[in-house]
């Protein structure tokens, strides 16, 4: 990659990765820890858990993405259900609610090593209704059941600096506490279950709406023949400046839209919150128009890429 000169340091792409990153004074609990799900979340995830001194049984779908987990000490299961046998506090971080379920009550899944007082968190994103499914079957086998989406990208997860938003049994939560202190920079315990999803999907569906209008003043710009490069400063120093702006702008104009957030996930929780709206009777216009950005964007091919390749779909 090269950087446009025309970007400055701190308002590239990749700026985040230049934060320092403050070790964490954490006393990590003596629970032994599962993890399922090695994604681009997952995997940075599991390895600040172990960086923190928890004891970290992985799993993962396809095996080699267990391996930088087991070369930083962390023990490998055979299956869900291994996992769940061998720890007492188990975190999953899939795709989406088929994957939540297949690990939950698929074969050699979470329910076959469930037992009294184990810890199941739900760090996935996926609709309520699957929430209250997986919680029930966990919970009716004596198991304890904690929701924890996080807001935040790969380079939060990496630096250890999501925020994560639990829902559900406070006792798993304060036993995993330890483990929320490695993964974020703020876990916020917002009651019942349901409450963490929620307040997740709509700072997602503010997100993508924001996204998606950033991409359309860019593309308008160009036709406008005002400089891409100047707008951007000009936005970095204005109200509406954040990091959204900053560093997704940069990747706009750099034409480089590594997977930080897939599009294909941004725009996962744009339906998933569409359908709490009209759950709810609210309408969501600019969401509603954003979501189909978002669609049109996956159906052209770029849905593994990063939630901002939506500039392709705009500036088509
Ligand atoms: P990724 O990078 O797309 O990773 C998805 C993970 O989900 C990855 O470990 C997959 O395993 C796993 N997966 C997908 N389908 C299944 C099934 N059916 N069974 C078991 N495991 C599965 O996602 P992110 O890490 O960016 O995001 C994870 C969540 O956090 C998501 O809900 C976001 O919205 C927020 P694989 O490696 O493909 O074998």
């Amino acid at each position: 990659l090269t950087t446009d000169s025309r970007l400055s340091p701190d308002t590239t792409a990749d700026a985040d990765s230049t934060t320092n990153i403050v070790p964490k004074d954490i006393i990590p609990t003596d629970k032994s820890i599962g993890f399922l799900g090695l994604g681009i979340m997952g995997v940075p995830m599991a390895l600040n858990l172990v960086k923190a001194g928890h004891e970290v049984t992985v799993w993962n779908r396809s095996q080699a993405r267990c391996t930088p987990l087991v070369e930083a000490g962390a023990k490998q299961g055979t299956s869900p259900a291994d996992v769940v046998q061998h720890c007492d506090i188990i975190f999953s971080c899939v795709s989406d609610a088929n994957a939540v379920r297949d690990l939950v009550i698929g074969n050699t899944g979470v329910l076959q090593g469930i037992s009294a007082g184990k810890g199941y968190i739900e760090m996935s994103t996926v609709d309520s209704d699957t929430i209250k499914e997986i919680s029930e079957a966990i919970t009716m086998r004596g198991g304890r059941f904690l929701e924890a989406p996080v807001s935040g990208n790969k380079k939060s997860a990496e630096q250890g600096k999501l925020v994560i938003l639990a829902a559900g049994d406070r006792s798993l939560y304060m036993d995993a506490y330890s483990c929320f202190e490695a993964l974020g920079k703020k876990t916020f315990f917002l009651g019942e279950l349901g409450s963490g999803g929620n307040t997740k999907l709509i700072v997602n569906m503010l997100m993508g709406s924001f996204m998606a209008s950033l991409a359309e003043g860019l593309s308008l710009a160009e036709k406008a023949g005002v400089d891409q490069y100047t707008l951007l400063d000009v936005l970095n120093l204005s109200d509406i400046a954040c990091p959204l702006v900053k560093t997704k702008g940069a990747a706009i104009l750099e034409g480089h839209f590594p997977a930080s957030f897939p599009l294909k996930h941004q725009q996962k929780d744009m339906r998933l919150s569409l359908q709490m709206g009209e759950e709810l009777e609210q309408p969501l216009h600019v969401a509603g128009a954003a979501n189909e950005l978002y669609k049109r964007t996956k159906a052209i091919g770029f849905g593994d890429r990063d939630m901002s390749c939506v500039y392709r779909a705009v500036n088509a």
